[in-house]
């Protein structure tokens, strides 16, 4: 059944596919061409001539193969996969996907950065996209998501003014993919409804350790509606089943220039080794009786709904486990839009929602080069379209007949209108009376309570995330009186944060003001979520003479439970161990780096001597340790500790032994490889 409906889109795209593996090169004409390398001249060392068409067409298409990238998200990266829903919610939505368990819908997901330019690196902070394209059987739906569940503004015409703010400077073009400058935060401190996102974006986060590992939201609230014409209120989520984690900032910063493109890579890595990369979608469901039950409007994507008001019912499974191709033809090319629904899923009246329904479309069709940029492959849904648009920049098909128009007599009346008893959306009949004004409701203006309470929902060290968030982004701000109105703010969602931000920028702390709220909620704490060794990765550092019987147990050990290691080295190839036999070193000190890794371990053996003298080693302690991350030494490596300071050596996730056994030493360094980061550790 998978592999069936899974074909059935990749047949769509296989049309599309050219492997240029065989044959003799052509002209776009299709006239084969003996000589790529040089032009024709009027002598050997003359000038071309006008009439080389062969040269002229190379030149040509080169000259125009760049598109504009996205005015937002313009750096994303993309991945095949597909989508089956646990039990029918028929009962909620006439959805086909949403309803039939046996059905295993193909979706194309692009994950990205929001202010970045197209080549600007992953692991900025910044909100990532989330964007899914369900080819469900009754047509596209996009759940155009983010990973953080609210959103900056409460009204879409204040995007372009976000955006503006939030984009490298106009008159410099800097900073280049980086929210600390004072046209952002000169934003926020005068408007106050982003002081929500602002939290979660000063939050871990802002700094995935990997798409696998990251939580989306639509945002919205949106409708379900069944098929007796009943409507509940929903949101969405996606939850990924290895659970949420990201980086510290230290190690985010240096990844950037280290390799800009980590979670590319780790996406694209991932899936070519087989390992599928799976999110639950979940909902919250509220009756329409429940609109007004909260101190929140529903309207309002600032707001999010606790999942302890309203608890979260998991779905479904998305799995992804197929690369692109081609990355322009699919990454690149593809269009979202949020009003991309099917029947069974409706809007609801939130302004950015509503906003979004335009902007979308408006934007591809300058992006993507005119109005049929649905008949890209990428974008086309598996049913056949069918309808009287025509002709346009671009257009693919060839539309047979003489009739474009209807009513028509001549083409016997088709297409028709869809009968009742035909697959077709009914918009949600909603009851609308109300004055034209330009006004906003005043349900929408606490703009702290959510902020409160998602600040006493964070453990210490999410909270120290966010302190240390602050001081470095309006550190970064040149403009004093910025530092102050944020400070000030800030002490409207909490006294200890605004405190100690103003001492870390030398500005007047608040008076203490009572907080808008003591509620917290448990589900929005990373320190929550779940934990796994899967897919984590350890650098085994080695040189001549280790012991190959610790490196042997510490390495099976991780194998066994879904982990996996490099080993790193002075150089490339056989490094020999203690007793003759030998082991490939696939990384070497230049080209891999302490902040690629889960873990650190050094096996024992004379190697520990050798490896006293390298620098780097230095570094990858330092770095492990810095970033809370397990440190491994056994045996003679134990001697190692020294390279750390003394009471650093007595911190947690430091499983160091002289004279270890090694079934119980493996086990204990898996346990702390899989408990994560050891933020209890004290960094001096
Ligand atoms: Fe977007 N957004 N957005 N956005 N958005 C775009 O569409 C826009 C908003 C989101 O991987 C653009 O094709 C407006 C919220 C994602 O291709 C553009 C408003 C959320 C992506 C646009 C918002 C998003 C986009 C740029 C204010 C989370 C990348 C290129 C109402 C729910 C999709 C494009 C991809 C992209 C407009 C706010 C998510 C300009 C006007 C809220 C994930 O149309």
């Amino acid at each position: 059944m998978q592999a069936e409906k899974q074909n059935a889109k990749s047949l769509d795209l296989d049309a599309a596919r050219v492997s240029h593996s065989s044959g003799y090169l052509t002209t776009n004409q299709g006239v084969g061409i003996s000589n790529t390398d040089d032009s024709l001249k009027a002598g050997k060392r003359g000038p071309t001539l006008m009439e080389d068409f062969i040269f002229r067409e190379k030149i040509t298409h080169f000259d125009h193969e760049r598109i504009p990238e996205r005015i937002v998200h313009a750096r994303g990266s993309g991945a095949h996969g597909y989508f089956q829903v646990y039990e029918s919610l028929a009962h909620l939505t006439s959805a086909h996907f949403l309803s039939d368990p046996k059905l295993v819908t193909p979706v194309f997901v692009r994950f990205s950065t929001v202010a970045g330019f197209r080549g600007s690196p992953d692991t900025v902070r910044d909100v990532r996209g989330f964007a899914v394209k369900f080819y469900t059987e009754e047509g596209n739906y996009d759940l155009v998501g983010n990973n953080m569940p609210v959103f900056f503004i409460q009204d879409a015409i204040k995007f372009p003014d976000l955006i503006h703010a939030l984009k490298p400077e106009p008159n410099n073009e800097m900073p280049q993919a980086a929210s600390a400058h004072d046209t952002l935060w000169d934003f926020v401190v005068n408007t106050p409804e982003t002081m929500h996102n602002v939290m979660w974006l000063m939050s871990p986060r802002a700094v995935p350790q990997s798409y696998r590992m990251m939580e989306g939201f639509g945002i919205h609230t949106f409708r379900l509606v069944n098929a007796k014409g009943e409507f509940k209120f929903v949101k969405f989520h996606w939850k990924p089943l290895l659970g949420v984690h990201s980086l510290v900032w230290d190690e985010a910063q240096k990844i950037a220039g280290k390799d800009p493109d980590f979670n590319r890579r780790d996406l694209w890595e991932k899936i070519e080794e087989g390992q599928s990369v799976e999110f639950e979608l979940a909902i919250q469901v509220l009756n329409p009786e429940d609109e007004f039950k909260f101190d929140f409007d529903v309207l309002d994507c600032s707001k999010l709904w606790p999942e302890e008001l309203v608890p979260l019912q998991r779905i479904g499974k998305m799995t992804l486990n197929g690369n692109v191709s081609n990355f322009f033809a699919e990454t690149e090319q593809v269009a979202f839009c949020p009003g991309n629904v099917v029947p069974g899923i409706d809007f609801t009246n939130d302004p950015m929602l509503q906003g979004r329904l335009f902007s979308y479309v408006d934007t591809q069709i300058s992006r993507l080069g005119g109005p049929n940029f649905q008949q890209i492959p990428i974008n086309r849904p598996l049913l056949t379209v069918n309808n009287n648009q025509r002709d346009g920049m671009h257009r693919m098909t060839i539309d047979e007949g003489q009739t474009s128009y209807y009513p028509n007599s001549l083409n016997n009346g088709q297409p028709h209108a869809a009968r009742p008893d035909e697959s077709h959306f009914e918009h949600y009949q909603e009851k609308v009376d109300g004055h034209i004004i330009r006004e906003r409701s005043a349900s929408f203006r606490d703009h702290y309570t959510q902020p409160a309470m998602f600040w006493n929902s964070m453990s210490d060290w999410e909270k120290k995330h966010i302190i240390d968030a602050f001081r470095f982004e309006l550190g970064k701000c040149k403009n004093k009186s910025t530092h102050q109105k944020l400070v000030d703010m800030l002490g409207n969602v909490d006294p200890e944060l605004a405190q100690k931000v103003a001492e870390g920028l030398g500005v007047t702390a608040p008076a203490k003001r009572a907080k808008p709220t003591t509620f917290s909620s448990p589900a929005l704490s990373m320190a929550n979520t779940p934990k796994s060794p899967k897919t984590k990765k350890a650098a085994v550092l080695v040189a001549e003479g280790f012991d190959r019987a610790q490196f042997d147990a510490v390495t099976t050990a991780l194998t066994g439970s879904g982990a996996c290691f490099d080993v790193v080295s002075c150089h490339l190839g056989p490094v020999t161990a203690c007793d003759s036999s030998t082991v490939e070193a696939n990384k070497t000190y230049a080209t891999t780096a302490p902040v690629f890794y889960d873990a650190l371990y050094i096996p024992g053996g004379s190697q520990a001597e050798i490896l006293k003298g390298i620098p780097e080693v230095q570094e990858y302690l330092r770095d492990t340790f810095n970033h809370y991350k397990t440190i491994g030494l056994s045996g003679e490596a134990s001697a190692l500790l020294c390279l750390l300071r003394c009471e650093e050596q007595k911190e947690p996730g430091i499983i160091c032994d002289p004279a270890p056994n090694m079934e119980s030493y493996a086990a204990d360094f898996l346990a702390a490889l899989t408990a994560g980061r050891h933020f209890q550790r004290k960094i001096h």
